[in-house]
């Protein structure tokens, strides 16, 4: 999910283009705008952290945009891509590495299992959003 600024920033395009690049399949996409409950739900892990008004006052305060992306060993690809949570940590060449500047601010939420993204599409997704296409690319990549 690409958090509030990415819009702002104008970097959909650019940040897409990265996972279309690698090969990960896209199976749904949506501008969205979360409110205060789905906030809290989708960050109900943190809600005992110092930080945790400040992440559902940023994440609520513009448009996200939404994916599922799909692919062999996708969770562990794509959160290799969108590094380390702290952008001072983060390498350069990956997204967080590349695109800011402070942890509250860090630009992408990533699945960090299977278990949890299963659980956050179904957060952000109805089932008729998620399309199940016959992939070209399959014996290319
Ligand atoms: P990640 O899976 O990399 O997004 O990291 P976490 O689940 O640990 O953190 C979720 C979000 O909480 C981060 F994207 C930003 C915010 N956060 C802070 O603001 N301060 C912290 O010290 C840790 C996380």
């Amino acid at each position: 999910m690409f958090k509030p600024g990415v819009l702002n920033r104008r970097h959909v395009g650019e940040i897409i283009a990265r996972f279309e690049k690698k090969g990960l399949k896209l199976v749904g996409l949506k501008m969205m705008r979360i409110d205060n409950e789905l906030a809290k739900k989708h960050y109900d892990v943190h809600s005992d952290k110092p930080f945790f008004q400040d992440l559902v006052n940023f994440i609520t305060s513009a448009p996200v945009v939404a994916m599922v992306w799909q692919g062999d060993d996708c969770v562990s690809i794509v959160r290799k891509m969108v590094g380390a949570t702290k952008p001072s940590e983060a390498q350069p060449g990956t997204i967080r590495g590349d695109y800011c500047m402070h942890t509250n601010m860090n630009i992408i939420h990533a699945s960090d299992s299977d278990e949890n993204a299963a659980r956050e599409i179904g957060l952000f997704f109805d089932e008729s959003e998620i399309f199940d296409w016959a992939d070209a690319l399959t014996d290319w990549i």
